[in-house]
């Protein structure tokens, strides 16, 4: 079974996935072995890997780095067409549906296409969503967007809606990495709602209490990368929370 069934098998049955967000420019290689143990420990789903810059060269590194110590699925999150490695298993194909900017719609995918055509990658295809959080982002700065206003869930909705229609697998709300405030439940369980498809939410998410308010307000897998690089125990604590939900449903 692959990713994108595993999450769509899981969605069925309500049971929420832990996806814990690697920026290869933020943390320190040193760093990776104590999250890669806690993860797996902890049964984590999935690693996320991206950053809206990545200045270093490290990717293909960190992967294989993490690939060597355990069998957590990798997902490229990439913040842009340089950002891609055949040692990942997947790649968020995201299209940046809040925003109005032509590149970040179709124009990057365009020329990424030939690449993950022949590339053993599982592409999952992704309606992203920037939601504001409070500050300006540097994913928004850098695609030149504006995100949906916070208060204005129907907007969030209507977007989410219109990215499944349009075929996209996934559907990721983000308030951005470090936001102040991150999304709202309400707006989350609007939009979960109104879909079919698996919700991702990420953004300032700090704590296991907000992880799990959120798994309860309908989203789907929970995406967690600041808090995590601050304090990795973090990892234990919001795995539980996320996993038990389900137990206590069954
Ligand atoms: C950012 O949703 C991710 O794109 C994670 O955000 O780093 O704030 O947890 P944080």
């Amino acid at each position: 079974m692959n990713i994108y069934q595993q999450l769509i098998e899981s969605k069925k049955v309500g049971q929420k996935k832990f996806a814990v967000l690697i920026d290869p420019d933020k943390l320190k290689v040193q760093d990776i072995d104590r999250i890669v143990r806690l993860a797996a420990d902890a049964h984590v789903d999935y690693f996320l890997i991206g950053g809206s810059l990545i200045v270093n060269n490290m990717l293909d590194e960190i992967l294989a780095k993490i690939k060597s110590q355990c069998t957590i699925p990798l997902i490229l999150f990439p913040g842009n067409s340089f950002q891609l490695s055949y040692r990942a298993d997947a790649i968020l194909f995201l299209s940046l549906i809040s925003g109005r900017n032509a590149d970040l719609l179709i124009g990057k995918h365009v020329i990424t296409a030939p690449y993950l055509k022949v590339s053993p990658l599982e592409v999952m295809s992704t309606g992203y969503m920037l939601i504001n959080g409070g500050a300006q982002t540097t994913v928004s700065y850098m695609s030149d967007t504006n995100p949906i206003p916070a208060n204005k869930s129907d907007i969030a909705l209507c977007t989410a809606m219109a990215g499944e229609m349009l075929g996209l697998k996934l559907i990721y709300m983000d308030a951005g990495s470090g936001a102040i405030h991150p999304i709202p439940e309400d707006m989350i369980s609007l939009v979960s709602g109104g879909l079919q498809v698996p919700l991702l939410v990420g953004g300032g998410i700090r704590t296991p209490e907000k992880a799990r308010a959120n798994v309860e307000a309908g989203a789907d897998v929970i995406v967690v990368g600041n808090a995590i690089e601050k304090d990795p125990e973090l990892i234990t604590e919001m795995s539980i929370a996320i996993h038990s939900y389900t137990k206590s449903k069954a």
